[in-house]
């Protein structure tokens, strides 16, 4: 590093001291924390980010502020590396050390010795780029004036402000301007809809009786980004959706994420605010804060708030359903490979139903940068967290193959439908965000489907019954001191806490329980099924006392 470099570093660094006692850390999905003490954690990941572009050849890459589904005086930071998936996990531990560095000193020293071992051109000779979002939380505005000032340190380097933008689509668009593609918002949302387009023309004419799909669909957009962007999107569409959006944010009055959104309604399995009796019947889906995840749900009548949730593991359901019956039409002799993820908190009945079709089950730890590189390895992964994260991602070599099947000249009635399959995977692949989970394209997928299939709500729901569940947070003085093995199902310390837990789960039938730190939020969380719905609340509860017996 030469010496102009080191001297911006040192100087504009001191603008931005670290907060004291509080040791940060790159969890499941960046850093969150109060956005008070977040000033010197977005300058520094700022600095990152150019230091990442510079690595990577001068690629594009992302900075998103937000804190997803957390609190509205919460906020954040992740980094979109450029392939639009989240930064490589090589990096994280440089992040939490700069993160944390005491003074302007040790950032500098740390960042040297980074760039030094890891060959980064930082002396002014190289282009970068990285493009800034976030979401609509107040403190927004401050924490991208702060990362811009970290990316502006490095010298060579640009940042490029996109304002108030999904995280989804951010991640889009550092992908596209990669791939040297048109990438603005408006590209984005025309990439959506011609795609859901493009599968709603393609339905066959005779496709089941049940033609409820069909009526208007009800969105709760936890009074985030997704109101603004939802509206935008469905106007698109041209009316081949009606969409009803409600807590779309702004003006509307309510709290982001306060009693809405697809966490609240995931975890709660209880109805966002503005919905109630009224919506008895109608087909209504959840965004959370930055619409990167979306569940379903359905009102129970006279169920005191209750619903019929259809979480992200019925909507994996759906779309590998889906792709097997394209794949059957396809009858390729060079069968792509399809793999399935999922994490410990998917429910064991949609296990159960995806290994019944046929389709490999393959498990990782909770967070999206695990599902993610899993699905990778496939050339058809679908990936989906039970809250409602999850995407498609589609290999290169398989868009190749549709695409050699969509240009086919074959006029047979066989060689036609297979054309019309191909097509609608490639519509697929096109839909759904090669980056990350999107609530925006997950639902256009969804909706295509059921219109395809000529479903309702309720008959994709009874694909198979949830085993009954429950969620629940333990606060503890320290949930580092929990170690999790195999996925996160076996606690390795603190020691005897797992027979502990053994020896509840195995007085329940078709008992399943198990606890992991919380990568996100200061808690442990304790995660249980059982045959009934009274049985897994006791099992829960009983884990989660052993568990504050435990740790105190
Ligand atoms: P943590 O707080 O590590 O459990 C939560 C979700 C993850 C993921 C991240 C990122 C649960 C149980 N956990 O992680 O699935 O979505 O937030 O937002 O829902
Ligand atoms: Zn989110």
């Amino acid at each position: 590093m030469n010496e102009k470099q080191r001297s911006i570093l040192l100087q504009s660094s001191t603008h931005f001291p670290p907060p004291k006692g509080t040791k940060l850390s790159y969890g499941t999905a960046g850093f969150r924390a109060d956005a008070s003490i977040l000033q010197s954690t977005v300058f520094r990941i700022g600095i990152l980010a150019a230091l990442r572009s510079l690595k990577t050849g001068g690629a594009v890459i992302g900075l998103m502020i937000t804190a997803s589904h957390n609190k509205v005086s919460d906020n954040g930071i992740k980094v979109a590396d450029p392939s639009g998936g989240m930064l490589t996990q090589d990096w994280e531990p440089f992040a939490d050390s700069i993160a944390n560095a005491p003074d302007p000193e040790s950032l500098v020293q740390l960042i040297t010795e980074f760039a030094k071992k890891e060959n980064i051109p930082i002396d002014g000779s190289k282009a970068a780029v990285v493009l800034l979002g976030r979401d609509t939380r107040p403190s927004g505005e401050s924490l991208v004036e702060a990362a811009n000032k970290g990316i502006c340190c490095v010298i060579g380097a640009v940042a490029i402000n996109m304002g108030i933008v999904t995280t989804p689509e951010l991640h889009w668009m550092v992908r596209a301007r990669n791939k040297g593609m048109k990438a603005s918002e408006a590209d984005y949302f025309h990439q959506l809809s011609t795609s859901f387009r493009c599968l709603i023309d393609l339905i066959p004419e005779k496709s089941g009786e049940d033609n409820d799909a069909i009526g208007k669909l009800v969105v709760d957009c936890s009074n985030g980004v997704g109101g603004e962007k939802l509206q935008d999107l469905t106007q698109k569409l041209n009316g081949f959706l009606q969409i009803e959006i409600r807590n779309s944010g702004g003006n509307s009055g309510g709290i982001l994420n306060e009693g809405v959104g697809a966490d609240f309604v995931q975890k709660e399995k209880l109805s966002p605010q503005g919905f109630g009796p009224s919506d008895v019947g109608i087909r209504c889906a959840s965004l959370d804060g930055d619409a990167d995840r979306f569940v379903y749900f359905t009102i129970i009548l006279n169920g005191n708030n209750k619903i019929n949730l259809i979480d992200g593991d019925k909507i994996l359901s759906l779309f590998a359903l889906f792709i097997k019956q394209q794949l059957t039409i396809l009858e390729d002799s060079k069968k792509p490979s399809v793999g399935i993820v999922q994490t410990a908190y998917a429910n064991g009945a949609s296990t159960k139903y995806l290994k019944d079709l046929g389709l490999k089950v393959i498990f990782t730890p909770t967070g999206v940068k695990y599902l993610h590189g899993k699905a990778e390895e496939y050339d058809i992964g679908i990936y989906f967290e039970a809250n409602g994260h999850g995407t498609i991602l589609f290999s290169d070599l398989f868009l190749n193959c549709l695409e050699g099947i969509k240009n086919e000249s074959s006029s047979t009635e066989n060689g036609l439908e297979k054309r019309k399959a191909a097509k609608r995977l490639w519509a697929v692949g096109n839909v759904m965000n090669q980056g990350v989970g999107d609530a925006l394209s997950g639902l256009l997928l969804v909706e295509g489907i059921l219109q395809h299939m000529g479903w309702s709500v309720d008959k994709w729901n009874q694909l198979y019954d949830d085993l009954p569940s429950r969620q629940l947070k333990v606060k503890v003085a320290d949930r580092s001191a929990v170690i999790t093995t195999n996925a996160e199902t076996c606690v390795e310390k603190p020691p005897g806490l797992q027979e502990a837990i053994n020896s509840l789960i195995g007085k329940y039938r078709q008992g399943r329980c198990f606890v992991r730190p919380s990568g996100t939020e200061d808690v442990v969380r304790v995660y249980s099924e059982a045959e009934t719905q009274e049985e897994a609340d006791e099992l829960a509860n009983s884990v989660a006392n052993i568990v504050q017996q435990f740790l105190g």
